[in-house]
């Protein structure tokens, strides 16, 4: 091994509840050499089967399992020898599963205020067809399929999570494949390829650096672009009066931090966005693959974007309708810390119905933030700030609180977007409802 090597370990990342799960497939032998996400090993559940992907490109040094024995999460796969690769590399290799994309309902990567460009694509010659858009490797893993259809569906270059399956229990066959190409090459644009941006030698105009994209970035990357191409997005801007809400934050706040709670905003703007989704359950919904079924979802968790060193992460607050504001400001703040330390597991942040994205410790007045597609809205927070009001014919100061709802509007109308907003106004604007004790 050369000193610009290093050993990698790959190990089972987090399942949630499974043990002992079948390796029905080694996709992989020793001196193979794989890219980045390249599938190792294929395992299956009751409910699914999903690869393993490796979190390093390189030489398959060692195979720790083999067809027909089970693992558990954390048992080790394989050695990659790994060209240049750091302790940082180890540490992704057996950090927990990045989170699931769509359409498995989880959540876990934070929409930002901008698109996030996926990587340039070279441009196409003239003529020639473009690329088809790169798989997501978590939703390719997760998807209900055997290792032949794999296989195949790796040589035409599709991506299973988008792919519906007609087989026993939704699993994916060679038909569903083939039906899947035809209908791509049949879409306008043949395949659905986006036009390429245009490739810019930016040295040419001046000294430039080269920074990777941390492995958080790029995975939530593919998930924002598909979430920007995919859903039809619409933001309706609100403001909600903030005045009395922030009196009494005050009031509470001192004997909060005595039980080593912090009470911010957050957790108030979470416990009426409760209210709001159980009045408007369309919110609290997404669309099914075939996009012609609304599931309605009967628990409610809610997502909030983490602002962290190597990215943006979504934790879940687990049925966030059953906490009254203490303990949802004591799981935003744990949720907060371990988010930043790189600490949370894979389960912290699956299972999101509605995502929150607070940029109101920072500043700003409005944004358009991408929905964490499956979901069907997400709520953008900015500071507030004190406007006059006209009230009973003078105008007086009162603290108001930005609102930028982003929906999908193939699920949601405008109509239904700005009662919710009214409505989430509203009841920010009578905080003592959202601290009473929750049943
Ligand atoms: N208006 C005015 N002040 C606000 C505010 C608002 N809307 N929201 C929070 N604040 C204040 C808080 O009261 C706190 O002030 P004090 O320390 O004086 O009490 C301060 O801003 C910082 O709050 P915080 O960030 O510690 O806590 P939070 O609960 O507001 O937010 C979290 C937690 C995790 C959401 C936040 O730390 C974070 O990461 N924000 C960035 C999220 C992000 O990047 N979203 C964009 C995603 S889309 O690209």
């Amino acid at each position: 091994m050369s000193a610009a090597e290093s050993l990698v370990e790959v190990r089972v990342p987090d399942m949630g509840n499974f043990k002992d799960v079948a390796v029905i497939d080694v996709l992989v032998k020793t001196g193979d050499t794989i890219d980045t996400e390249a599938p190792l090993v294929t395992l299956e559940t009751e409910k699914a089967t999903m690869d393993v992907p490796s979190s390093v490109g390189g030489i398959v040094e060692k195979l720790h399992v083999s067809k027909g024995s089970t693992v558990s999460a954390g048992d080790l796969v394989a050695t990659i020898r790994a060209p240049g690769a750091s302790a940082d590399a180890v540490a992704a290799a057996t950090a927990p599963a990045p989170p699931p994309p769509a359409p498995v309902p989880a959540q876990t990567v934070a929409p930002p205020a901008a698109p996030v460009a996926p990587a340039t694509p070279a441009p196409a010659a003239p003529g020639a067809r473009a690329e088809p858009p790169p798989i997501n490797e978590p939703g390719f893993s997760r998807a209900y399929a055997g290792p032949s259809v794999r296989k195949f569906a790796r040589e035409l270059g599709v991506d299973l999570s988008r792919v519906k399956g007609s087989g026993v229990k939704g699993r994916i066959t060679h038909e569903d494949v083939k039906a899947f190409v035809k209908g791509a090459l049949a879409s306008p644009g043949g395949g659905g390829a986006l036009p390429a941006v245009p490739v810019v030698d930016f040295a040419a105009f001046g000294p430039v650096e080269t920074q990777p994209l941390s492995r958080i970035q790029r995975i939530s990357g593919t998930r924002l672009h598909a979430s920007w191409v995919n859903v039809p997005h619409v933001t309706q801007f609100d403001e909600a009066d903030i005045t009395d809400l922030e009196a009494l934050r005050a009031q509470l706040k001192d004997g909060a931090a005595e039980r080593g709670i912090k009470l911010t905003p957050l957790a108030f703007i979470v416990r009426a966005c409760v209210k709001a989704l159980q009045a408007f359950p369309t919110f609290n919904a997404s669309l099914d693959p075939s996009g012609t079924n609304l599931i309605l979802k009967k628990y409610l968790n809610i997502g909030f974007a983490a602002d962290t060193p190597n990215g943006l992460v979504v934790p879940v607050l687990h049925e966030a309708d059953r906490r009254d504001i203490y303990q949802l400001a004591r799981q935003l703040g744990e949720l907060s810390a371990a988010a930043r330390a790189g600490k949370l597991a894979a389960a912290q942040m699956q299972g999101g119905c509605f995502t929150v994205s607070s940029l109101g410790g920072i500043g700003g007045t409005a944004f358009t933030p991408i929905i964490n597609a499956p979901e069907v809205a997400i709520l953008g927070v900015s500071r507030s700030a004190y406007k006059p009001v006209y009230r009973d014919g003078e105008f007086v100061p009162r603290l108001m609180l930005p609102l930028s709802l982003s929906y999908d509007h193939r699920v949601i109308d405008g109509a239904a977007a700005a009662r919710f907003t009214t409505f989430l106004a509203q009841t920010l604007a009578d905080p003592h409802a959202l601290i009473e004790a929750v049943p």
